[in-house]
């Protein structure tokens, strides 16, 4: 392996010492076949926009068996990597995120999840045999899409919304826009030397989709933002999950679920492996407050806007911009009276 050296360093984003001393212990934990789990899980939503999931329901070996595709994946010859093709959305990424110039200490495998628009290419990778990949990507999309449904049905039900699958309906449609990443993050030794810096594997950002479904390995590096700007690191917990709510998801609550900024710091001794599902609605999908959801004369916070117009100013943005500034009605009536 080159060693990297501080200059090289450099040109990735290392950030001094706000890595948080010790984990934070308040990250809710729901049990999804707890009783109270819907109000458990509003509360977490509205608070953090972040909880940790365990009683799931899916099985440990879909993770596993995946997690070891992936390793053997990211550790092949780059040249063998690089056939994959780069991130034109979907493809192999290395160091650069997004189209916008933005690097983190990564590799990674971005995947649509409707597995007709997953390329061949991205499996045929795996000479041995591209149908074992391609099997232990769709059991595991299989059984976390489930999961990801019965929670959004679940903060239906406790936010008192009609139907109890208005939102999970827009993931099970044959249209949904999600994604899939599989996330490599190499181990960086080098950093010991730098002491109290922090090497950033993934920017600060909010996840643009409904909601966000992450399962890593037991490596630490995810770090959450709370309501008071602090950011608190998350102990890892290679058998649950952890859900975030998306961009989407704040708006048609309007505002009461806080879409959670969040970044992932670089390890250096040991790799992270982390696998997220993006859920998304369909691309012509209005995005706006559930009318459920509002109060009797509760105005929306944000201009109406679909989907495919979100996302296309969102694959515009740097990571760490706020994306939903440009939809806050606020802004456009400062605006309109410039
Ligand atoms: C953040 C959430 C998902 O990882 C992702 C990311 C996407 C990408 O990696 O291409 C984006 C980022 C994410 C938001 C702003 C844009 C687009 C990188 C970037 C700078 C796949 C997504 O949907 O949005």
């Amino acid at each position: 392996m080159v060693v990297p050296s501080q200059t090289a360093l450099d040109r990735y984003s290392v950030i001094k010492t706000c890595k948080p001393t010790g984990f934070f212990s308040g990250i809710p934990v729901i049990n999804l076949t707890n009783p109270d789990a819907k109000t458990l899980i509003v509360e977490a939503c509205q608070e953090f926009g972040f909880f940790k999931l365990v009683n799931h329901g899916v099985p440990l070996e879909f993770m596993t068996r995946l997690e070891a595709l992936a390793i053997n994946f990211f550790n092949l010859p780059q040249s063998e990597k690089d056939k994959v093709g780069p991130p034109d959305p979907f493809g192999y990424g290395n160091k650069r995120i997004g189209p916008n110039g933005d690097v983190g200490w990564i590799e990674y495998l971005l995947l649509n999840t409707n597995p007709q628009i997953t390329s061949n290419k991205t499996f045929s990778i795996f000479q041995e045999n591209p149908q074992i990949f391609r099997s232990a990507v769709e059991d595991y999309l299989l059984a976390v899409k489930r999961m990801a449904n019965e929670v959004l049905d679940l903060m239906a039900d406790g936010l008192g919304i009609e139907p109890r699958n208005v939102l999970s309906k827009l993931l099970s449609d044959e249209k949904s826009d999600s994604c899939f990443r599989l996330n490599y993050y190499p181990p960086c030794p080098e950093l010991q030397a730098l002491s109290g810096r922090n090497l950033v594997g993934f920017g600060e950002h909010t996840d643009p989709q409904i909601i966000s479904v992450l399962r890593s390995n037991n490596t630490t590096g995810l770090q959450i933002c709370l309501r008071d700007g602090t950011w608190v690191s998350v102990p890892p917990d290679q058998a649950s999950f952890f859900i975030n709510v998306g961009d989407a998801l704040q708006v048609m609550t309007n505002g009461r679920f806080r879409s959670v900024k969040h970044r992932v710091i670089a390890d250096t001794m040991k790799s992270r492996v982390s696998m997220i599902y993006f859920g998304g609605p369909p691309l012509s999908e209005k995005i706006a407050p559930l009318p459920s959801v509002l109060a009797e004369g509760e105005e929306s916070l944000y201009e109406q806007f679909t989907w495919c117009e979100y996302k296309n100013s969102a694959y515009k943005s740097r990571l760490a911009d706020y994306r939903l500034g440009l939809f806050e009605k606020k802004l456009q009536a400062i605006l309109a009276n410039v």
